[in-house]
């Protein structure tokens, strides 16, 4: 039997995640898990290119971990690990940064956003991001790696990067596919439907419908979502970007097209088909959230997965490190 393929993800505990998290990440990871072996991390070194608060840190790290647990999340079959657990992560990136050049991070749209938003804070690690994650990908020898549309760039960067280092060292890297799938490649936020729904920039109260959020406050968000005045269920982002948020955010939780969501709502109003919504997404929260509360009640469970996970990604990522070191030509220890 060939062995199975090898997807690595990653999400960083920069927040509380939110439902753009879930659809465009979370929920495709969960339905991977069957075909491929699964790498996935709790990207904490990369949430610290922008400055975070120690104690929110550590919170919101053992929180996305257990909600990555929640959804359904393997540790057994897979492994879901803390980025910062594993030296080889960093160890890895910086041969890989000796090998980047400046003009291709100069390049990388994602920086440029995030230098305009922390103007103040405009760090060397928010340069090199794309050098970290590449060598995330490259630590698991991944074949695949599932992002969304706002990573793709950083994919390519650390394709490029791979075939360098192997057209230097022999075959030593796997050259990642970017795998950008699901419904949701990006869900908008609800009262600002032209800016993708974050978890670190909420924007107003009601924009941005959090993984924890009880169902009366979600009920209440979608309730309030900005929509437009001709009142017809219809996919059409560019005039109605609100509303095709809306119809995407559905068929995301219902598996059901485009179509199908236009036809089920041709004779509703908005505040039918708001309520419709909000209720799919309730529903499909719901188990995750009662998961979710039984394991951050668990400490001595979530502490032995967390460690069991930390030593199973280090145990993995050794040999290649080495490969690696041993190319470069750093002498044996
Ligand atoms: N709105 C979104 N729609 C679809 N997918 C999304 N993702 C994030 N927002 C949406 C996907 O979630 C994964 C993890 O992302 P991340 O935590 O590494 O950083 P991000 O993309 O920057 O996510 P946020 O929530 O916007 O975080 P902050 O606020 O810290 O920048 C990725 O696969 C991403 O595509």
């Amino acid at each position: 039997m060939k062995p199975k393929k090898v997807i690595f993800s990653a999400m960083q505990p920069s927040g509380t995640p939110q439902l753009g998290n879930y659809l465009g990440a979370i929920k495709n990871w969960v339905g991977l898990q069957e075909d491929y072996s699964c790498r996935f991390c709790v990207a904490d070194l990369h949430s610290v290119t922008v400055r975070q608060d120690p104690e929110s840190l550590r919170q919101n790290s053992l929180s996305l971990f257990a909600l990555f647990l929640a959804a359904g999340l393997d540790h057994e079959r897979g492994i879901v690990y803390f980025q910062s657990h594993v030296p080889a992560h960093t160890q890895l990136t910086w041969a890989l940064s000796c090998l980047t050049y400046m003009g291709e991070l100069n390049r990388m749209t994602q920086f440029k956003d995030k230098s305009q938003k922390h103007s103040d804070n405009i760090n060397a690690g928010l340069y090199t991001y794309p050098v970290l994650m590449a060598a995330d990908i490259l630590l698991f020898r991944a074949d695949l790696v599932p992002v969304g549309e706002d990573q793709t760039q950083h994919v390519e960067l650390c394709r490029d990067v791979a075939e360098r280092f192997n057209n230097l060292y022999g075959d030593i890297l796997t050259v990642p596919e970017p795998f950008v799938s699901g419904a949701a490649a990006r869900v908008m936020g609800l009262s600002e439907p032209s800016r993708k729904m974050s978890k670190s920039e909420n924007g107003s109260e009601n924009n941005v419908v959090f993984l924890t959020d009880p169902p009366e406050i979600i009920a209440a968000k979608f309730k309030r979502a900005v929509t437009d005045s001709d009142n017809q269920v219809r996919f059409d982002p560019e005039n109605k970007p609100g509303v095709s948020n809306l119809i995407n955010i559905y068929r995301a939780v219902t598996g059901k097209t485009v179509p199908e969501t236009e036809k089920e709502f041709e004779n509703s109003g908005y505040g039918a088909f708001k309520t419709a919504v909000a209720e799919s997404v309730i529903a499909e929260l719901s188990p995750l959230q009662d998961r979710y509360s039984r394991l951050m009640a668990d400490a001595p469970f979530l502490e032995a997965a967390v460690k069991r996970g930390a030593e199973r990604a280090a145990e993995e990522a050794a040999p290649l490190l080495k490969k690696v070191m041993d190319a470069v030509g750093f002498a044996p220890r």
